[in-house]
């Protein structure tokens, strides 16, 4: 179970201002570094508690912290460090996860707001200052350390890091509809603590601040602060394969939480993106129907079940059937057109294959330009099949279904 060190009197009753809450685990090298300068950089005279949420760290992180305290309270068995500065650790019994460590340092807070940050300086606490400022300024706002609002920076991050980084961002902007936030993913962050009301937190994510900004229907005033992100001073990386699978499953249930929450708003999906999306997984889902059927019909023209035609012509028939299943799915199914009128109908059946003769035609250009400006077969065939499969479904959606690309 728990155990939480809390005993100090003074903070019985007083209400700090802002906590500031640092999950660790093996952070030995960095903690006591780190407790030293974000003392040195709050504001004078407002009151701060420092949690640290440790998850029995091997490296003994949580020990340390106890022993830091000892030796620097003003009086033994006393974590007031100075006047306005309490510390905190919650010993947490085995690693399970940075979400579940954070909320279980806010839920035992006491500062009226909340400040989130690392352990490994990729945080300055330089910017903590400006943050509380910011807090007091604007006390409904959620206050965002951003690395991609202007004056924020990137520095000393490996290239792939930096990959999977803009990855994650991107998707979560785009994907989750936060198009006005641009650090959606930042670790670093705070908000007064009445912005978690009715927020039920169910990701086994990372990114708890992803997850705060869904379940608030996007609909919270934020600020970005710019800050520069370093790479971790010492010790290692927790980031590793199964983090990244849990970030794709927290935004997929982030996205339909996001999803059912407008629906129940608006009894119609109306987010674009979402449409987009939607569509493109029915008109994919149904091209691939069409391999299949292409695949079975063929076969069973030319082996006598259905007929006993020459290959090629097995082979016409095969493509003639599922281009025509393939319209009539997208038709009714993908882009919803209920419009049965015959003529109309027979014209979209000659654009729709006009559309995938000129998929076609740019898959043959795709792979032969790339081909012969040196990029090897296969790189080139992945390319031009994907350039291919992503011109047919707009050229579709937008000639043969007549509607706008980005719905
Ligand atoms: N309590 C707790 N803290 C964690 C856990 N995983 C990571 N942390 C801490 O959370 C913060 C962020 O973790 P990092 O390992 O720095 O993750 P990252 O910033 O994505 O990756 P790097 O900077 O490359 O290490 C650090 O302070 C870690 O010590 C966990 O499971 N429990
Ligand atoms: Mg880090």
């Amino acid at each position: 179970m728990l155990n939480v060190n809390d005993t100090l009197q003074e903070v019985k009753d007083d209400q700090k201002f802002v906590s500031i809450i640092i999950p660790t685990f093996n952070e030995s090298l960095n903690i006591r570094e780190l407790l030293n300068q974000i003392q040195f950089n709050i504001p004078a005279k407002t009151n701060v508690e420092i949690i640290i949420v440790d998850d029995n760290s091997p490296d003994g992180t949580g020990l340390i912290v106890e022993k830091y305290i000892e030796e620097n309270s003003k009086a033994p068995k006393q974590k007031l460090i100075s006047k306005n500065v309490l510390i905190r650790v919650i010993h947490r019994k085995e690693k399970a996860g940075l979400i579940a460590a954070i909320v279980n340092g806010i839920g035992l807070c006491k500062g009226k707001n909340v400040l989130i940050m690392d352990a490994d300086f990729s945080h300055p606490p330089e910017v903590i200052n400006k943050m509380i400022s910011e807090l007091k300024k604007a006390p409904n706002c959620i206050i965002i350390g951003s690395r991609y609002v202007d004056g924020g920076a990137i520095d000393g991050m490996s290239f792939k890091r930096f990959l999977l980084s803009q990855g994650a961002n991107w998707i979560a902007r785009h994907g989750l509809s936060l198009k006005n936030v641009y650090d959606p993913m930042s670790g670093f962050f705070a908000f007064p603590k009445h912005v978690l009301q009715d927020v039920e937190f169910n990701t086994n994510g990372f990114k708890i601040l992803l997850e705060i900004l869904i379940k608030k229907n996007n609909n919270i005033c934020v600020k970005e602060i710019p800050y520069t992100f370093r790479d971790r001073k010492h010790g290692q990386s927790k980031l590793d394969f199964s983090t990244i699978v849990d970030y794709l499953k927290a935004v997929w249930k982030l996205y339909r939480y996001g999803r059912k929450s407008k629906r129940q708003n608006t009894q119609s999906e109306s987010r674009k993106s979402v449409k987009f999306i939607s569509k493109a997984a029915r008109f994919y889902t149904v091209g691939a129907s069409g391999f299949v059927l292409n695949y079975i019909i063929s076969i069973l023209f030319s082996n006598g079940i259905l007929g006993n035609l020459e290959y090629l012509q097995a082979t016409a028939v095969g493509i003639a059937v599922s281009v025509t299943t393939n319209f009539l799915l997208n038709k009714f199914w993908t882009f919803e057109d209920k419009n049965r009128d015959l003529i109309r109908s027979i014209k979209q059946y000659g654009m729709f294959v006009g559309c995938s003769s000129l998929g076609i035609l740019i898959q043959f250009l795709s792979i032969y330009f790339l081909r012969e400006s040196g990029m090897s077969y296969d790189i080139s065939l992945l390319l031009g099949v994907t350039i291919a499969s992503v011109s047919n479904f707009l050229f579709n959606k937008k000639l043969t279904f007549k509607e706008n690309i980005w719905e």
